[in-house]
Order: structure tokens, then sequence, then C-alpha cells
């Protein structure tokens, strides 16, 4: 099979380890492209819903797979999102190809492009717009910010700031809260000066203009691996959003059955525990 090539590919929201997410589809997208660089936007793995009683060994590939493409030398930027949190404390570490960042500001073909995972909008968006909009406040400021919100929030009983729990509780509040994230985001990239802005976070695919008070942006989402199985693709100074439902290539890609070695998924799954450092 001849691999499509992609020259920037964003993915975001697989949640690996958990039940709704989609890894073998993702395996099998990932068979079926050559990506030239790839941007991993957030919530890769998901440490808040992980069990290690729940790893299946498409899970585990898709991580073998990512890392013979880091062997090979593919650049790839992993920015942590709130689901894989820890990862952040390992911001600025390289590994070889791989790049470990809160946050992403490329120029593509003279473009400014912003790339983070849009958890750190949370707050601003529960509780204060304005706190975005002071100059000294930065993204990293807002990371923690956020943090600190999540510990009160889990003190006090109440868990951590769940936004899926907010979006399911009706289809009204989850229509007025990613058209709120979006202009949010929006506002904010404008400010900045960018051109485009790229998030995950809202498991909603996105590729659109929006218009703010300080310019026009162009807003991209990745979409997730749960329910939308959506990618973004930047090929020829263009971006489309990739749709693995619509992609009957992927679809026939086969898989080889089960993992042969159990044993050494095993320890390869606890080697990536320890790396990132968590007690299970
Ligand atoms: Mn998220």
């Amino acid at each position: 099979m001849i691999k499509r090539e992609i020259e920037l590919l964003v993915l975001s929201d697989i949640h690996l380890g958990t039940y709704g997410c989609h890894a073998k589809e993702l395996l099998q997208y990932l068979k079926s492209i050559q990506p030239k660089s790839i941007v991993l936007n957030g919530d890769i793995i998901d440490v808040w819903q992980f069990s290690k009683r729940y790893w299946p060994s498409e899970h585990m590939m898709v991580i073998k797979h990512l890392i013979g493409l880091i062997a090979k030398g593919t650049p790839i930027y992993y920015i942590p999102g709130n689901h894989d949190e820890m990862m952040r404390k390992f911001k600025g570490t390289q590994l070889g190809s791989l790049r470990i960042v809160n946050k992403l500001s490329l120029n593509l073909h003279g473009e400014r492009t912003w790339m983070f995972h849009g958890d750190a909008f949370d707050v601003v968006m529960q509780h204060s717009k304005w706190l975005a909009k002071l100059g000294a406040v930065g993204y990293d400021t807002l990371i923690l910010i956020n943090r600190f919100m999540n510990f009160f929030s889990e003190k006090m009983g109440r868990g951590k700031l769940s936004l899926s729990k907010r979006i399911k509780n009706s289809v009204k509040s989850a229509v007025a809260f990613i058209n709120k994230f979006e202009s949010t985001v929006c506002e904010i990239a404008a400010e900045n000066n960018y051109q485009y802005v790229i998030c995950g976070h809202i498991h909603e695919p996105a590729l659109k203009h929006v218009v703010t008070d300080k310019g026009t942006v162009c807003y991209l989402n990745s979409g997730d691996w749960i329910e939308n199985l959506t990618a973004l693709e930047y090929n020829d100074a263009q971006w489309k959003i990739y749709r693995y439902y619509e992609d009957e290539v992927a679809q026939s890609v086969e898989l080889e059955h089960r993992s042969k070695n159990k044993e050494s998924n095993k320890a390869l799954f606890n080697s990536l525990l320890a790396e990132m450092k968590i007690t299970v």
C-alpha cells in the first residue's frame, strides 16, 4: 500500500486507556499515512480515567507506532492536555525528534499559527474573561491557574472541573459552550496577532473563520478519537479536516491480530508508567 504523505498532521484527544478510545481505527489511519511532522495536541493518554486493567493491545500499538516514527526521526511535538497533565512537567524536554511543549507557535507559509490544547481557557470561561486579556497572563500562567482551581475543586469534594460532564448535561448548553470556547480562543489569538489558532479539548472538529474585534482568525480543532475520529492535515499551504468515517482506504487497512508477545507488551507498558511516574 502506498502511504499518503502529509506535511503536518495534528492529532488530539485520543484518550488512550479509556473504553471510548477508538485505537484500532486510529492505528488503521496511522498505517495508511506518512506524516512528515506531527503535533500531538493533548489528551493523548488519559491518566485521569486510567485503569491498569484496561489497556488493550491496540492502545499499546498506537504508542509503539508513534515511538517508531520518533525512531525514524519524524519530528513530533507533544503538547500535553488536562488528561495527560503530568507530561507538562517535562515541558522543554527533547528526546530524539520528540519535543514536549505547552504551546506551539509556527510560521506556516507566512501565516502565524498558534497551537495549544485549550483547557487553560476552562477557568477563564467559567470565571473571568478579563483574566486572559491581561497582557501579563500568558498561556503557561493560565495552565497554573487551572491547576490551582482544580486542586481546590478536588479538595472541596467537587472533583476536577470536568468539561465532558458539563457538555453532556444538555445539547443546548453544549452548543453554547462550544461557541464560547471558540470565540474566547479566537479573540485571544487575534490579540496576539495570530492568523491561525489550533486547539483540541472540546472534541468538536472545526475549520472556520471567526471575526473578532481585533481581526479575523482561522480557527481549527482536531476533534477527537472517541466520537468523531478526526484529525487535521496540512498540505500545500492548506488545512483540511480528516474524517476516518469518510476514509475507505484507512478503513480497509488490515491490522495484525493481537500482539504476539504479551509479556513484552506488559514490560513496555510498565516502563511507560514508570516514565510518567504514576503509581497505580
Ligand atoms: Mn482536554
